[in-house]
């Protein structure tokens, strides 16, 4: 069955690979899954056949037959479910892996998420530093406890899983923060997963979107 998924016609990153899509492409790639991407403006992402997909008028979405899903996490968990390669079969190292997915997405990325927010929000207001320190204390905090859990291991737990995959991707949006630099196992860590061939590929897709859509299409 075909698989589609919906990714910015014109993404506000630039290419970078930072909008939510890119996790669910990702995953695709480690799966060796095909997929087709169709590609929407912001005006079709809040008009009522997106929305039929996506009640927030968000993307990514994700179609395989008769199934409509929405959330990049949910997308990442149906695809490591039913592929070999994001999740142990092992039923606790499992559990354990679905676990660091909640934990890159409900710990890890808020903080992250809110300094994000602050710098588009905030940035002329003058208690922007101020509400910038605390957020980035916030994050450091998060940072300090990954790292310590990390180690040395290449990974959170074993083998490279669907939990890694989503904690890479909440971290790279740090990337230009220079908060990622004062924990070098977890900067070595993002480099790793970036060096998958997986994620290589993913990331050219996307990119490959913004150098051939100068426009927004809408
Ligand atoms: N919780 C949902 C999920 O994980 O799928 C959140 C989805 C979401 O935030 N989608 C964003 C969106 O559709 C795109 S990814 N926004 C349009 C809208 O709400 O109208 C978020 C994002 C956007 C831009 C950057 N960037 O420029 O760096 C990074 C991330």
């Amino acid at each position: 069955m075909t698989i589609t998924i919906t990714a910015f016609a014109r993404s506000p990153d630039g290419g970078r690979g930072l909008a939510r899509d890119m996790p669910v492409r990702w995953a695709l790639e480690e799966a060796g899954a095909a997929y087709d991407v169709r590609l929407v403006s912001f005006a079709a992402m809040k008009g009522p056949a997106h929305r039929a997909l996506n009640p927030f008028g968000q993307i990514p979405t994700y179609e395989e037959g008769d199934l409509a899903l929405f959330e990049s996490g949910a997308i990442v968990f149906h695809i490591a479910e039913r592929h070999a390669g994001l999740l142990p079969d092992e039923a606790n190292a499992r559990a354990r892996a679905v676990t660091w997915m909640f934990a890159a997405l409900n710990t890890v990325e808020p903080p992250i998420f809110e300094r994000d927010l602050a710098d588009i929000l905030e940035r002329d207001k003058p208690w922007y530093q101020q509400h910038l320190a605390v957020l980035e204390d916030s994050i450091r905090k998060r940072l300090d406890a990954l790292s310590r859990r990390l180690g040395d291991a290449d990974w959170l737990d074993g083998a490279f899983s669907a939990g890694d995959l989503l904690m890479v991707t909440v971290l790279r949006r740090l990337q230009g923060s220079g908060l990622l630099k004062e924990f070098p196992n977890l900067a070595a860590y993002v480099a790793r997963g970036e060096a998958r061939p997986a994620f290589r590929r993913a990331f050219d897709a996307q990119l490959a979107v913004f150098a051939d859509r100068p426009s927004d299409g809408t």
